[in-house]
């Protein structure tokens, strides 16, 4: 028998029917609520996305940053954020996204070098970001002065090569620009299945398709409802906050909260004040804090996971604390665009779900189940590689056409690496990943950024990075380390050496020093031999 393909067959989806395929919420909805302390521009809270008129922010501006066109963005140009979350975050990518302008934005907290190396591979035009981080785009502000980035801070700018954010809010009708389907509209970038990260693109087709596989239809496979309150703790970087939290919310016309960095007694004060309905994962780490039990969280109905697998013992402990709520995961993957499948208890008409179960394959998608080595579909209940193809995945990597191909066969799939099954109720379980990514808390470690840097230790030989499993994180990375003949190095210099390069996720929990790092005929690096000499907790 052959399973080819789950999507399209799906008897527990089967009532779920996308109608409507455009990302307008209805008019005169209240879509964003945004926090006065994080938007010192305007102090509004409440903004209003009416179409046509871009964005109406009460209760005293029109806005449509018409600015991004007087300082020579155009259709096709990219613009990097360097922001943690904040209405201006939101505001950039929409504003963008209607003159046909791509978004790509950075973890703020990165190194100088990894904004370098983003900014330089996105061709950005424009940087948008905050006064602190400043410091870190000196090269690039002098690198490149006489092609003239504009730096923009939506803060106070630290010196006069920066520009203020007002300076974009203009009250100009921006003219209509067309917008293909298969238009570009944001940037993120992953490593994938393999090697370093690259632009991911995401095009207007695709977001819009997978916002209306979660949120749209008779019976939305994600229910958010216009007196939803969405607390959006993590990070718009990463595809996840702003595909499943911003754009989802818009559209279904729920408020957002915006909190600009995961504080415990902040957030436990917003979930009190702004009786926040729907809630990351993040909050579990409240599981098991002490200061949980002085708030009301009785507004809480739904806790959405994703990103990397909820542990049970946590999961548990947090029904506890918030017994009314549903919870669940969803299953994303930055190329995928990003969702793949999303709990059904989610839906409208829920249906009820396993432990453990990332969902169902979302709508108008087809996910099949190969086995890795002969790429044959494998049935019901057997664990292979995923492969999703669909309208909502990306349209390929930047320049990139060896890798694009690579992840997206001649058939449309695009290969995950991730090892997963699906049941006879078409619950979507994860199980392994055959590629070599390494997730510290949902943020991507691509093990080749780190083998770099080691092998350019000039006591390194050759250098090997895997997981290792984490109660707190998940996974951490750790090295396998070959020094060269007759030096000698510890593991505390090893760590400071990649720790004083990267951002504080991709630091190294371990270094084992061996003498050969196991490789196959071909060079590449085994391993899952490796992961097997690592302790089992
Ligand atoms: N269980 C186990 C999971 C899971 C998982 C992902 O950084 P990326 O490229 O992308 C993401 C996106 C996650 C996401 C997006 C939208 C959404 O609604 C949602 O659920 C609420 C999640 O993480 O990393 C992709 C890789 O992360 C792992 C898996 O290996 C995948 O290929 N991963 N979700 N639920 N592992």
């Amino acid at each position: 028998m052959n399973y080819a393909s789950f999507g399209q067959g799906c008897a527990r989806n089967s009532r779920i029917q996308v109608t409507r395929l455009a990302l307008h919420p209805k008019p005169n909805t209240p879509s964003l609520l945004l926090f006065p302390e994080s938007f010192p521009i305007l102090r509004p809270t409440v903004l209003l996305w009416v179409p046509p008129v871009p964005l109406t922010l009460f209760p005293r501006h029109t806005f449509s940053l018409a600015g991004l066109l007087t300082l020579g963005i155009s259709k096709g140009d990219v613009i990097m954020l360097l922001l943690q979350n904040c209405a201006e975050f939101a505001l950039t990518f929409i504003a963008a996204s209607m003159i046909g302008a791509v978004t790509t934005a950075a973890n703020p907290l990165y190194t100088a070098g990894d904004i370098f190396k983003q900014f330089s591979s996105s061709k950005s035009k424009m940087i948008i970001t905050q006064a602190q981080y400043v410091d870190k785009l000196r090269s690039i502000i002098r690198q490149d002065d006489d092609i003239d980035i504009p730096v923009v801070t939506v803060d106070d700018p630290p010196d006069d090569k920066c520009i203020h954010f007002s300076v974009l809010c203009q009250e100009e009708t921006i003219p209509s620009v067309t917008i293909d389907p298969d238009d570009a509209v944001a940037l993120p970038f992953s490593s994938g299945t393999t090697g370093l990260p690259k632009g991911v693109i995401l095009t207007h087709k695709s977001l819009i398709t997978s916002v209306a596989q979660q949120v749209d239809g008779e019976n939305p496979n994600l229910y958010l409802k216009q007196d939803d309150v969405v607390l959006c703790v993590l990070p718009l970087f990463h595809i996840y906050s702003l595909n499943s939290v911003l754009l989802c919310s818009l559209r279904a016309g729920a408020a957002v909260v915006l909190m600009p960095k995961f504080e415990i007694r902040s957030l436990l004060e917003h979930i009190e004040k702004y009786r926040v309905t729907v809630v990351p994962p993040l909050v579990l780490a409240l599981a098991k804090n002490p200061m949980v039990g002085s708030y009301d969280l009785s507004s809480i109905r739904v806790v959405l996971s994703g990103a990397a697998p909820l542990g049970k013992e946590l999961e548990d402990g947090l029904r506890l604390r918030v017994p009314q709520a549903i919870f669940g995961q969803g299953y994303g993957m930055t190329e995928a665009g990003p969702v793949l499948s999303m709990s059904v208890a989610f839906a409208k008409h829920p249906l009820a779900t396993k432990s453990g179960s990332c969902g169902s394959v979302v709508r108008n998608a087809e996910l099949k189940v190969i086995d890795p080595d002969t790429h044959y579909s494998l049935g019901y209940n057997q664990p292979g590689e995923i492969c999703i193809r669909g309208p909502q995945i990306m349209k390929g990597y930047l320049n990139d056409a060896t890798s694009t191909a690579a992840t997206i066969d001649e058939l449309g799939w695009l290969h995950t690496g991730d090892i997963g099954y699906v049941d006879h109720d078409d619950e979507v379980f994860i199980v392994d990943r055959v590629k070599e990514l390494i997730k510290f808390k949902g943020f991507q470690v691509p093990p080749a950024e780190l083998e770099a840097l080691l092998v350019s230790h000039p006591c390194i030989a050759d250098a090997a990075v895997v997981p290792q499993k984490d109660g707190a994180a998940g996974e951490v990375p750790v090295a396998f380390v070959v020094l060269l003949t007759g030096m000698e190095l510890s593991e505390e210099a090893v760590k400071d050496y990649i720790g004083k390069q990267v951002v504080f996720y991709k630091k190294l929990h371990k270094v084992y020093f061996v003498t050969s790092i196991p490789k196959s005929p071909s060079g590449k690096i085994l391993r899952k031999d490796l992961r097997a000499k690592l302790p089992s907790t």
